[in-house]
């Protein structure tokens, strides 16, 4: 078994409960179901980590961050729409008063999964893209994230947005536009570059 289907397999099983029983008597309640226990662990992601680098930071939305830091480092916890291990590059640079903030992460790959940075030099200069991100939504920006790494350490951020997504999903509405996106698929660039959003 692979490492992506491997740390896919907590998430499947929990949806499997919501929605397998509910498939075969009513499709759109499993789907609905489904949504909501994606959106439910959209809202959060911590990870234990052990390798090798150091990093101390914290960042309070996509544009405000002090400290920095790269580890290369076996992750155990909650990523985006995934549970379980994997194996993760992370590069950070956060100067205070948003000059540049800059966070850079792959799980299992060459090119960045993630990615999302911000330059209010570029900004004030009027520049065409001051802030680009592989994340396509703005409820993305609405976050708070702390990261103490020193080859053992922790990764944790709270994503306000995703949990006002969760929220109005209850009731149906899905300003993430992430219903029916499910897990990424093996192969899958997780948060899709096709979907890269700049500002
Ligand atoms: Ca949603």
């Amino acid at each position: 078994m692979t490492s992506t289907a491997r740390r896919s397999v907590g998430v499947f099983l929990l949806c499997a409960l919501l929605s397998g029983p509910a498939a075969s008597g009513c499709g759109s309640f499993g789907d609905y179901a489904r949504d909501r226990a994606w959106d439910a662990l959209d809202m959060v992601r911590i990870q234990g980590l052990a390798g090798v680098g150091l990093d101390v930071n914290g960042e309070l939305t996509h544009f405000f961050g002090i400290g920095g830091g790269a580890f290369h480092a076996w992750a155990a916890g909650i990523g985006t729409r995934r549970i379980g291990v994997w194996h993760e590059l992370c590069l950070d640079f956060d100067v205070p008063f948003a000059i540049v903030l800059s966070e850079k992460r792959t799980i299992d790959g060459d090119e960045p999964d993630r990615r999302n940075e911000f330059n209010l030099y570029d900004l004030l200069d009027q520049k065409e893209h001051p802030y680009s991100a592989t994340e396509n939504n703005k409820l993305q920006w609405l976050s708070a994230r702390i990261c103490v790494f020193a080859f053992v350490g922790i990764d944790a951020e709270l994503r306000v947005g995703e949990a006002l997504d969760f929220v109005v999903g209850i009731f149906g509405l899905d300003p993430a536009k992430d219903d029916k996106a499910g897990a990424p698929r093996e192969g899958d660039n997780a948060w899709g570059s096709d979907t890269k959003s700049q500002a």
